[in-house]
């Protein structure tokens, strides 16, 4: 097997603590974006720059992570190609937030700075710490992974697991399923997927209602012009993408998520390893390098 990328050994000079307050600090001060918050935007930035990554690309075979093997080290979604793709539609706002901070602390990848910037989100909205290291490399728009990687929102179970499995980026059902819990941020904007509309009612707190919405509410199609898409019958203001409608009608998903409904703690510890998982997928860290278990704002406060 040919190596993983290989992260540099961070320099101890490199404060990642500083930048990570200067990237909360902009979503307290910029607090008229969308619902309130950048953050989201900033956690699907993060993944989508990590969800690229295929154990298996369509390299030369039997070499699996020789060319465009995707994921986070590289940054590229900074590029044409990758940026321009539809399934990244809305995240040049996330990049262009970030921007400032690449050029402040030139010390910083693009590759590490996309994931701080979702490690930094989830933390300050109220989600588990997230560990996370420094040391991946901007690479050249030669490097950008094919497009046609990330999920669509359309398909069902067989179609997620097919682009999350063994196969692809490596993740089990239970990974899968506490993965998609970050849908409690955020929502579908129609410009960017064709679907509309938040999970939860709190899209900018990071909770388990994605779970208890999901598997306690009922939800039917909602009739509109747009998108397949799925709409709560209490109050038809919440909506669930066909994917989403996947983690509850799939009985192995299902099991998981009734789990992280009933038990917060046990989706934070879950969310935590697989979301650590997503953004270092493809790397390898030397062994000594530092793992940072990042402070939020109001803990600094006190
Ligand atoms: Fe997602 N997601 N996601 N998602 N996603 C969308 C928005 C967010 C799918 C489809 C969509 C993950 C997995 C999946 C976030 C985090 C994660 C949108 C709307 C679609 C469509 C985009 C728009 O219109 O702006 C599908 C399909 C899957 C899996 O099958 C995973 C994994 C994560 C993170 C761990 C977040 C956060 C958002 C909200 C973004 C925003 O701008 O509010």
């Amino acid at each position: 097997y040919a190596a993983a990328f290989l992260a540099a050994i961070p320099d101890k000079n490199k404060d990642y603590q500083e930048v990570y307050n200067a990237i909360a600090q902009k979503l307290v001060d910029q607090d008229d974006y969308d619902d309130g918050s950048y953050g989201p935007v900033l956690v699907r930035l993060a993944w989508h720059q990590s969800g690229t990554f295929r154990k298996h690309p369509s390299g030369p075979k039997g070499c699996p992570y020789s060319e465009n093997a995707g994921g986070s080290f590289g940054g590229t979604m900074r590029y044409e190609y990758e940026g321009s793709n539809p399934a990244n539609n809305g995240l040049d706002v996330a990049r262009k937030f970030l921007e400032e901070f690449k050029q402040k602390y030139p010390y910083i990848s693009y590759g590490d700075l996309y994931t701080l910037g979702g490690v930094v989100s989830v933390q300050e909205l109220g989600g588990p710490k997230i560990p996370w290291r420094a040391g991946r490399k901007d690479l050249t728009e030669k490097d950008q992974a094919p497009n046609g990687r990330l999920p669509d929102g359309a398909k069902g179970a067989d179609h997620i697991r097919e682009l999350f499995g063994p196969h692809a980026m490596g993740f089990n059902d239970q990974e899968i399923t506490a993965l998609i819990g970050a849908h409690c941020l955020g929502r579908c904007h129609v410009k960017n997927s064709g679907f509309d509309g938040p999970w939860t009612f709190s899209p900018t707190f990071f909770t388990n209602d994605f779970y208890k919405l999901l598997m306690d509410g009922d939800w039917h199609i909602r009739e509109w012009n747009g998108s397949r898409q799925f709409e709560d019958d209490a109050t038809k203001s919440l909506m669930m993408l066909p994917a989403d409608m996947a983690i509850k009608t799939d009985p192995k998903f299902a099991k998981y998520a009734r789990k992280y409904a009933d038990d917060q703690d046990l989706f934070f510890k879950d969310f935590t390893a697989a979301f650590v998982k997503l953004l270092e997928l493809g790397i390898e860290f030397p062994k000594n390098s530092k793992t940072f278990n990042f402070k939020t704002l109001d803990e600094q406060e006190q």
